[in-house]
């Protein structure tokens, strides 16, 4: 039996694409990678806006190799930054072998929603609607699956190349179905990573946002959305110690005075909770120096966002 199981996978050609994860801010994009991946690749907040960048989640097993590639939350926002994070998450579709449209199944559709649907309807990519946070009661599902309808002009029964799947990336519900159903999406091909790879993050972006995430529990009203984390330098400095900085980049005065707290105490825990993440990770000791800075209206500085790493 085993033999017949084996000589099975042997005979079946490996496969390998792009898979995109598309979706509004907050819909648990970064949580459904993490899962998938059993891995923390990306991070995760409450907070609208906490991805930033494509991030390169690789998961391989006996049938091949899938690169899912984590995009910025869709927000229909006027300053650069929006714009930017808009144009790095559509521009995944290029390269896509199929697309996770993932939505919050316990909240109303929105217009980014139907924006999403517009792009993906057209891209001619196989597509799969994940229905998540269904642990949630999953009230809004007949929404998304309504908006389907509309914008293909056929019921989802009939649409071609497409999946619904009720999803939890958070308790894991369905998640081997969807491994299942990629899989048969994808193109045969060799793997392009070696089967112990499971991310491409650039490690100075990776431990920025570690920062950055760490900003996002503590602070609250529109701090978070002023926030951008610079990693400045990653040096060893004595025996098993790294020497890291980096600046914390506020819109204004106040919020630099919220970020730093009365007698610096703010800083410290960031930097604390920072440096307990980063220690396992890297595995070393760390120094870690925090700066915080004020930069007037960043969000809307195109060559400041450059500087940062944000790419046109
Ligand atoms: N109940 C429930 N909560 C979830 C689930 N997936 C994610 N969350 C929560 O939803 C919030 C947002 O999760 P993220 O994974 O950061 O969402 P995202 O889509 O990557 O967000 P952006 O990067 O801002 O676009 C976090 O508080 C998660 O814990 C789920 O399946 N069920
Ligand atoms: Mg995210």
């Amino acid at each position: 039996m085993m033999d017949e199981v084996s000589q099975k996978h042997s005979e079946t050609p490996s496969r390998c694409g792009f898979v995109s994860i598309i979706g509004r801010p907050n819909v648990g994009k970064s949580t459904l990678l993490n899962t998938i991946i059993g891995e923390k690749i990306a991070i995760v907040s409450k907070v609208p806006q906490t991805t930033r960048n494509q991030i390169k989640g690789i998961y391989t097993d006996e049938r091949g190799q899938i690169i899912f590639v984590d995009t910025p939350g869709v927000y229909l926002g006027k300053d650069k930054l929006d714009q930017l994070l808009i144009k790095t998450s559509f521009a995944t579709l290029e390269d896509a072998d199929c697309v996770i449209h993932l939505v919050d199944s316990s909240e109303q559709t929105g217009e980014e929603e139907e924006e999403i649907v517009r792009r993906l309807s057209t891209a001619r990519v196989p597509v799969i609607l994940g229905l998540n946070k269904i642990d949630l009661k999953g009230h809004f599902l007949p929404r998304y699956i309504a908006l389907w309808k509309k914008m293909r002009g056929c019921p989802v029964t009939e649409m071609k190349s497409f999946l619904l799947l009720p999803l939890s990336g958070k308790t894991k519900m369905n998640v081997d179905k969807l491994l299942d159903a990629i899989f048969e999406f994808l193109p045969e091909g060799p793997a392009l990573y070696s089967p112990d790879t499971v991310t491409d993050l650039p490690q100075k972006i990776a431990i920025g946002d570690i920062i950055r995430e760490k900003l996002l529990t503590i602070m609250r009203d529109e701090v978070p959305h002023s926030i951008a984390v610079h990693v400045e330098a990653i040096q060893p400095k004595k025996k098993d110690v790294l020497f890291i900085s980096a600046i914390i980049f506020v819109e204004r005065d106040s919020q630099k005075e919220i970020v730093i707290g009365k007698d610096g105490q703010i800083i410290k825990k960031i930097g604390t909770l920072a440096r307990k993440e980063l220690e396992p990770l890297l595995g070393s000791r760390i120094f870690l120096e925090l700066h915080v800075k004020s930069q007037k209206k960043w969000r809307d500085n195109l060559s400041f966002l450059q500087e940062l790493g944000y790419d046109d």
